[in-house]
C-alpha cells in the first residue's frame, strides 16, 4: 500500500475534508503492515473500493417555523459499506454537519460495527438543523421534512438509521411516524424507539455503559478497576450520562461534565440526584453548567475551558470530535492518567494519540469503546425480527458480553512485543479483516 499516495489522490478528490482525511489516514496506518503482509488484498485493490462510499444522498429540507417562516437546511445519508451486512449508523442534527464530518463517521462505522461481531455495514447521516432553541412542534415538522426524502433510500434489510448528536429518542419517534406513514410498513427501520413500540431497554444508555465496560476491561489488564478511582468526563448528552452511571456504579467518582461554554468540577462528585436535575435541564433544551454551578455551590464552572486539565484517574471524552489535543493529552499524562476510553467518535486528535501511545496509556479508540451503542441498536433489530422483547438484564448481559468479546479482538491484534497493547491498531486491524474477507467472498462489486 502507498499510503501517502492514496493520502493525496484523496485530499485532491476531496479538498478540505479534514475529518474524513484525518479517520482514513490513522484506520490506513494502522493496517497497512497487515495489509502488505496479503497481496490478495492489493490484487483486489481493497483500500481504493472502501475509502470510497458506495453512494451519498444529498438533500434539501424546506420546514416552516413557528412564526410561519420558511427555513432550508441539508441533509445527508452516507452509505458507505455494506459488506457484512445493511448500511447501520446514526443521524446527526448540528449546525456543524457537512459531508467530512459524516463520510469520517460513516468510515468509523464500517470498523466499529465489524467489531460488534453483528452483521451491520457502515453508514452515516444528519442535517445542518440546530435543534438547539427549536419547540417540539418544530423538531417534529424539521424530522417529518427529513423523511420525505430519507425513507426511499432506508429498509430493515437495506439502511437501518439511528440517533447521534442532536438525535434521541423524541427525534426517533418524529422520523419512524413518518417513515411508517410514507411506507405503510411497521418493520422497526430505525434503531432507539421507543420501548412501546419496538425499542429495545437499555438502547439509550448502551453506549455510556458499554464504554464503561471496555475501559474496564482494559483496566484489568493492569490489575486495576473502577473502584476508587477519579473520573473526568465530557459533554452531557446522552453517552456522557450513560458513562456516569456506570462508572458511579463500579465505585468510581466522576467530577466533570461539560458544554461548548466550558466545564464543571464537582469535587462532591456527580450522580444521583444531580443527574437527574442534569437530565431535566437538558430536556428543556437549556445549557448545563452555569444552572448546575448555582444549585450545587460546591461545583465551579470554568467558563470556556476543556475539563482535561483536571486531575484524573481516568478520561472519558464523550461530547464530540477532536475535543481533546495534544496539549489536553499532555496535562492528562502529567497528572497520571492512567486510562482513557472514547465514549464519542474521534475525540481525540492525532497528536493526542500519539501522546497516550507514547505514555503508555490504555487508550480506547471510540470505535472500540462506544461500540456498544450500535451493538445494542443491532440488538434491537434482533428482537424486533423476531417479534420479541428482552428484558433490561438480558440486554446488558448481551452488551457486556460484546463489550468483552471486542476488547479480546483488539489485544488479539493489538499487542506487542513488550505486552502493551495498541487498541488503536487492535481495533483497526480486527474491523478490517472481517470486512476486507467479506469483500473478496462477494468479488468486485
Ligand atoms: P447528545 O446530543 O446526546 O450530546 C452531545 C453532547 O456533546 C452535548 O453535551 C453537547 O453539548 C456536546 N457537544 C456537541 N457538539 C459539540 C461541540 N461542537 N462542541 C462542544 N460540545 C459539543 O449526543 P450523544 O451523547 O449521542 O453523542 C456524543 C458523542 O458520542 C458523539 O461523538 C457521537 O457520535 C458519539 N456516539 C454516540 C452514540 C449514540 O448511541 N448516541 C454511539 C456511539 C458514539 P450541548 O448539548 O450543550 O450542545
Ligand atoms: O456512532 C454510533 O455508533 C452511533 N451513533 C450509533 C449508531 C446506531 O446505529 O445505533
Amino acid at each position: 500500500m502507498d499510503l501517502e499516495k492514496i493520502i493525496n489522490n484523496l485530499e485532491k478528490k476531496h479538498p478540505g475534508e479534514i475529518e474524513y482525511l484525518q479517520a482514513v489516514r490513522e484506520v490506513l496506518e494502522s493496517i497497512e503492515e497487515m495489509y502488505n503482509q496479503n497481496p490478495q488484498f492489493e490484487t483486489a485493490n481493497l483500500i481504493e473500493r472502501l475509502v470510497e462510499p458506495d453512494r451519498v444522498l444529498m438533500f434539501k429540507v424546506p420546514w416552516v417555523d413557528d412564526s410561519g417562516k420558511t427555513h432550508v437546511n441539508l441533509g445527508y445519508r452516507v452509505q458507505f459499506n455494506n459488506a457484512i451486512g445493511p448500511y447501520k449508523g446514526g443521524l446527526r442534527f448540528h449546525p456543524s454537519v457537512n459531508l467530512s464530518i459524516l463520510k469520517f463517521l460513516g468510515f468509523e462505522q464500517i470498523f466499529k460495527n465489524s467489531l460488534t461481531s453483528l452483521p451491520m455495514g457502515g453508514g452515516k447521516g444528519g442535517s445542518d438543523f440546530d435543534p438547539k432553541g427549536k419547540s417540539t412542534n418544530e423538531i417534529m415538522r424539521f424530522c417529518q421534512a427529513f423523511m420525505l426524502e430519507l425513507w426511499k433510500i432506508i429498509g430493515p434489510d437495506q439502511d437501518i438509521p439511528a440517533g447521534d448528536i442532536g438525535v434521541g429518542g423524541r427525534e426517533i419517534g418524529f422520523l419512524y411516524g413518518m417513515f411508517k406513514k410514507l411506507s405503510g410498513e411497521h418493520n422497526g427501520v430505525l434503531t432507539g424507539k421507543g420501548r412501546n413500540w419496538g425499542g429495545s431497554l437499555i438502547r439509550p444508555e448502551a453506549t455510556g455503559f458499554g464504554n464503561v465496560y471496555f475501559c474496564q476491561e482494559m483496566l484489568k489488564t493492569r490489575g486495576q478497576s473502577f473502584e476508587g478511582k477519579i473520573v473526568a468526563t465530557s459533554g452531557f448528552g446522552n453517552v456522557t450520562w450513560g458513562s456516569i452511571i456506570k462508572a458511579t456504579q463500579l465505585g468510581a467518582k466522576v467530577v466533570t461534565i461539560s458544554g461548548p461554554d466550558g466545564y464543571i468540577y464537582d469535587p462532591d462528585g456527580i450522580s444521583g440526584e444531580k443527574i437527574d436535575y442534569l437530565l431535566e435541564l437538558r430536556a428543556s433544551n437549556q445549557d448545563i453548567c452555569k444552572p448546575y454551578s448555582y444549585e450545587f455551590p460546591n461545583a465551579q464552572f470554568h467558563q470556556g475551558k476543556r475539563p482535561w486539565e483536571v486531575k484524573c484517574d481516568i478520561a472519558l471524552p464523550c461530547a464530540t470530535q477532536n475535543e481533546l489535543d495534544g496539549n489536553d493529552a499532555g496535562m492528562l499524562v502529567e497528572n497520571g492518567v492512567i486510562a482513557v476510553s472514547e465514549g464519542a467518535n474521534m475525540p481525540s486528535t492525532p497528536e493526542a494519540i500519539e501522546i497516550f501511545l507514547e505514555n503508555k496509556v490504555l487508550y480506547g479508540p471510540g470505535k472500540a469503546a462506544n461500540a456498544g451503542g450500535v451493538a445494542t441498536s443491532g440488538l434491537e433489530q434482533s428482537q424486533n425480527a423476531m417479534k420479541l422483547s428482552w428484558t433490561a438484564e438480558e440486554v446488558e448481559k448481551r452488551l457486556h458480553e460484546i463489550m468483552v468479546n471486542i476488547h479480546t479482538s483488539c489485544v488479539k491484534y493489538g499487542i506487542q512485543p513488550d505486552g502493551f497493547v495498541n487498541y488503536v491498531r487492535g481495533a483497526n486491524v480486527a474491523g478490517f479483516m472481517k470486512v476486507a474477507g467479506s469483500m473478496l467472498d462477494q468479488g468486485v462489486i
